[in-house]
């Protein structure tokens, strides 16, 4: 356990790397290996922020709010100044797209919509402090309530058409977990043609290259990047001739957790009603899409690829989809115990009883591989906050206990290997110390 004097020096340490990595209105991911901003990582990030200033948390959501797409989207990245992170904007092309931002470049394709979610955390700060910071948070809230309601719309909508309660994406990368072996069998049919060459940069920036994802992975990466220009960002263009389109169970929980916080905090604040029940609407489908896929065997929600019609069997965190979005006591006190139990937090060869990326006892996992199988902080805490919101005081607390002591060397690595809790990939990640302020706060 993490003594008095480890926690003082960790809350020093992770405040002193969001201010380094702080680019005035916007956090860079990490100093080197990503530059710029992420989406999903600034949810977090502006999260872990509010608990030290609510005005630059707000200032951080603001900031990814300009790079929202016609269309609704939270584009992945938004792009700083020029660095040497690829792909670059000259890959991404998203000139081509009619629904791109004026004067903001940006990627093209989406992340988990973990936002509202961060926002909500965010509001329960700024109400804990009061007066003008619960002002401002209030006043943020309503604002920006239209444009959140446009991006769960575009996902509710574009990326679901024939309304099955699953958010498809088109790229892994969508999903936040790269190489995770969730979607092994879909890249398995992606088959690179014809495309301009190109140098990987992230490599110059880990330790070891079995840390990050192979160059066969890389190069269907880039052609699902090349499948999206070619159909000039057009959803259904890409539904009809893309070789990746999947339906992704955390995103949807996600989605479904995030829509039902933001009809909430919409209506204690008097927002839109009709908004506000489009946005219940958009909770309660993709909660059920969610339950649908569920394995009575396993007890895990599965991806279901929308190429082929089949459910994804892997054991990957993404299988406590339903702990995030709630909708059924026996399977969530199910997962709860199986999470807690001894094929996941409480495997016996972990160093530290953390949520793993992957089952230690999959054949899939890989100990020091990315998504394959590290210890990433930000999905440590997603469950914690969902084992706490669904009234699970005691076993969040385990994971934020844990989760703590994983972090007292206060390297604030990107992921962590399970088995010995060496730190992986970046050093100073943004959204590993951004987690810890709020374990702390
Ligand atoms: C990783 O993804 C980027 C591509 O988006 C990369 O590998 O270059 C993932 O871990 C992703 O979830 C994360 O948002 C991003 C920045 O931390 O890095």
């Amino acid at each position: 356990q993490p003594t008095p004097h480890d926690i003082a020096l960790m809350a020093g340490r992770a405040g002193y790397v969001l201010k380094a990595n702080d680019r005035g209105r916007f956090t860079v991911a990490s100093p080197t290996l990503y530059p710029h901003m992420w989406s999903w990582d600034a949810g977090f990030v502006a999260l872990g922020i509010a608990t030290v200033s609510v005005p630059r948390a707000l200032d951080e959501l603001r900031t990814l709010l300009t790079g929202q797409w016609g269309t609704g989207m939270i584009p992945h990245i938004l792009f700083h100044s020029p660095s040497d992170y690829f792909p670059d904007p000259d890959r991404w092309r998203t000139q081509v797209a009619a629904a791109r931002p004026a004067g903001v470049l940006t990627s093209g394709i989406t992340q988990p919509p973990i936002h509202v979610i961060a926002l909500s955390r965010i509001l329960h700060d700024a109400r804990r402090r009061g007066g003008g910071d619960q002002e401002l948070a209030e006043r943020f809230v309503l604002d920006t309530f239209p444009q959140w309601l446009a991006w769960h719309r575009y996902l509710a909508t574009a990326r679901d058409p024939h309304e099955h309660g699953l958010v498809e994406i088109h790229h892994g990368w969508e999903s936040g977990m790269d190489d995770s072996p969730r979607w092994d069998a879909p890249y398995s049919r992606v088959h690179p043609g014809a495309m301009p060459p190109f140098t990987r940069r992230d490599l110059a920036h880990v330790s070891d290259p079995s840390q990050r994802p192979s160059d066969a992975e890389y190069a269907r990466y880039l052609w699902l990047v090349e499948q999206k220009v070619l159909t000039r960002y057009d959803d259904a263009a890409y539904r009809a001739t893309g070789d990746f389109v999947v339906g992704d169970v955390l995103v949807s929980a996600l989605l479904a957790a995030a829509s039902d916080l933001l009809a909430d905090m919409g209506a204690e604040l008097g927002a839109d009603p009709a908004g506000i029940e489009e946005s219940r609407a958009i909770a309660r489908r993709f909660r059920t899409g969610v339950l649908r896929t569920v394995d009575p065997a396993t007890g895990l929600a599965r991806d279901l690829d929308l190429r082929t019609g089949e459910h994804l069997d892997v054991e990957s965190a993404a299988g406590f989809a339903p702990l995030l979005c709630g909708g059924d006591d026996a399977l969530l006190r199910r997962q709860r115990d199986l999470l807690l139990g001894p094929r996941w937090c409480g495997h016996s060869r972990l160093r530290w009883p953390v949520v793993p990326s992957v089952s230690p006892a999959s054949p899939a996992f890989r100990e020091r591989t990315y998504w394959r199988g590290p210890q990433w902080p930000v999905l440590n805490w997603l469950m914690a906050w969902a084992l706490n919101r669904s009234g699970e005081q005691e076993a969040a607390n385990a994971l934020r206990l844990a989760g703590l002591a994983q972090l007292v060397d206060c390297d604030f690595a990107e992921y962590y290997e399970p088995l010995t809790g060496e730190q992986l990939g970046s050093r100073d990640q943004s959204w590993t110390a951004a987690i810890a302020l709020d374990f702390l706060a």
